[in-house]
């Protein structure tokens, strides 16, 4: 068994969770700084809390700020060839609003690029990833204002200029698509919450939750067109949380359930940005939740001319739909039912690997263009033992079980062209705010009480990882 050749192999993060560093360089506070860690349902990341020298880990992370070339250098040892980062838009624009960008923020990126292309190790930029100038948040309550749309366009800009020939793969927005998901999300819509709890759970506003998602789309279609006629051979895509689901049982009531969950969940997004304008079932679901979308007049042209080259998406667990109310409990992070077929991670995470083959399938089905599976993995306790090591066998397995998933859907006909496991070095955890839930090939030391001293240690599944990619998947 052998995956196409150039395959992508590599890994993926994000930079509120790993660089640290949070004012280093003229940084501006970002949503992510602001909060106690954690964006989705099991979220502490609730109030903003700007006594900001009180908390661990979000403000120091890993420290990969000030120790990326070691990290970058590790990636190299394993072989990747593409690491999948995020720039932080406020080290670039510390409020969103500076006339000039920061030109230390420039350069620590443009550093952390020479370094992956030192090793031949290829940059794939997400260009935001579930933050945003906390200035931003605080002065126009996010995306939900239409204004900016064009200080997002200045920071694409920014980068797409200075990084013209070094960087050709780009990833307008991370998880657009929880966006449209009743989580209200402060992090992917960079929407204020009030201070409360039920903001965050309870009180879910679909209107603004959708018009903020409307103005992501126009944000991240202009950005394909930007990154286009700066450089033609830009390739710039968009990235879905694939949150797949199934009927939980073949009552036609459940299936139809679960087609609109996959629809509004997963397809919406998808749809906009691949195929350039909204699909046919948004319009019936706008109407029945109340929803109005306000649109300027360029706008579906704007959305048109701005479709994304690949398609890339995020893969951890499945979850089943059902009308049945009463089975509805003990679904998954995002709702729904528990699948009886399936075993949980310790976060109730279900693991689904053959679902993965599925959802490659179903994708590609869909859009006909390159796919990359930009996100996956298993978040796990691991433990160092007294000899030091760290034995993630279960880390491994899962892995090899979606990797032999990944080929299957290779010979079914799926154009898959990369693969970056998530949080290929310990990091914090988006849901949780912490360190304990590590998914890393590399162990950090640093835990949640502030203790450690952020020294790098290879994991069992790092010598594993190694040989995969050198084999070119066929050693599993
Ligand atoms: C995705 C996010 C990542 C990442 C991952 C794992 O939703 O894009 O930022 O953190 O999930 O989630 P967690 O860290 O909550 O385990």
């Amino acid at each position: 068994m052998a995956f196409p050749k150039g395959f992508l192999w590599g890994g993926a993060t994000a930079a509120n969770q790993l660089e640290g560093g949070y004012l280093a360089g003229g940084k501006g506070l970002s949503d992510a700084d602001v909060c106690t860690g954690g964006s989705h349902t099991q979220s502490k990341r609730i109030t903003p809390v700007l006594e900001a020298d009180t908390f661990y880990p979000s403000h120091e992370a890993i420290d990969h700020y000030h120790r990326y070339q070691e990290d970058i250098a590790l990636f190299a040892e394993m072989g990747f060839k593409v690491y999948r980062f995020s720039i932080a838009w406020t080290r670039i624009f510390p409020t969103g609003e500076e006339t000039e960008p920061n030109e230390a923020g420039l350069q620590f990126y443009e550093n952390l690029i020479d370094e992956c292309l030192k090793y031949d190790i290829e940059p794939l930029v997400t260009i935001s990833h579930y933050e945003m100038p906390y200035a931003l948040t605080e002065k126009y309550n996010g995306w939900t204002d239409r204004r900016v749309i064009d200080l997002y366009v200045t920071y694409c800009q920014a980068i797409f200029t200075r990084f013209k020939g070094k960087v050709k793969r780009w990833l307008t927005f991370n998880e657009i698509n929880c966006g449209a998901m009743p989580l209200g999300n402060l992090l992917s819509l960079g929407i204020l919450n009030n201070g409360t709890t039920e903001f965050m759970h309870q009180i879910d506003q679909p209107q603004l939750r959708f018009q903020a998602l409307h103005h992501q789309f126009i944000a991240s279609a202009k950005a394909v067109q930007l990154g286009h006629e700066i450089d033609q051979d830009n390739q710039i895509g968009c990235m879905i949380a694939y949150m797949m689901s199934y009927p939980l049982t073949p009552n036609p009531a459940d299936v139809l359930e679960n087609q609109k969950v996959m629809q509004i969940s997963n397809y919406l997004c998808g749809d906009v940005q691949v195929r350039g304008a909204y699909p046919s079932f948004a319009k019936r679901y706008f109407t029945e939740n109340d929803i109005q979308i306000e649109k300027e007049p360029e706008d579906d042209a704007i959305l048109a001319a701005g479709k994304v080259d690949f398609y890339t998406f995020s893969y951890y667990m499945t979850v089943c739909q059902t009308t049945d109310e009463a089975a509805k409990s003990g679904g998954n992070l995002m709702g729904g039912a528990k699948n009886p077929y399936l075993i949980s991670s310790d976060w109730g995470w279900q693991i689904d690997p053959l679902g993965l083959r599925i959802a490659l399938n179903e994708i590609y089905d869909r859009y006909q263009i390159p796919l990359m599976v930009v996100e996956n993995g298993l978040g796990a306790y691991d433990k160092i033992k007294a000899d030091g090591t760290i034995d993630d066998d279960y880390r491994i397995d899962y892995l090899k079980q979606h990797i032999n998933a990944m080929h299957e859907a290779v010979l079914d006909g799926v154009d898959l062209i990369g693969y970056t496991p998530w949080g290929c070095i310990d990091l914090v955890s988006a849901s949780t705010g912490e360190m304990a839930k590590r998914y890393g090939f590399i162990y950090v030391e640093k835990y949640d009480d502030g203790s450690g001293d952020f020294s790098r240690r290879r994991k069992k599944s790092f010598d594993w990882y190694k040989a995969v990619i050198a084999s070119n998947g066929e050693k599993l």
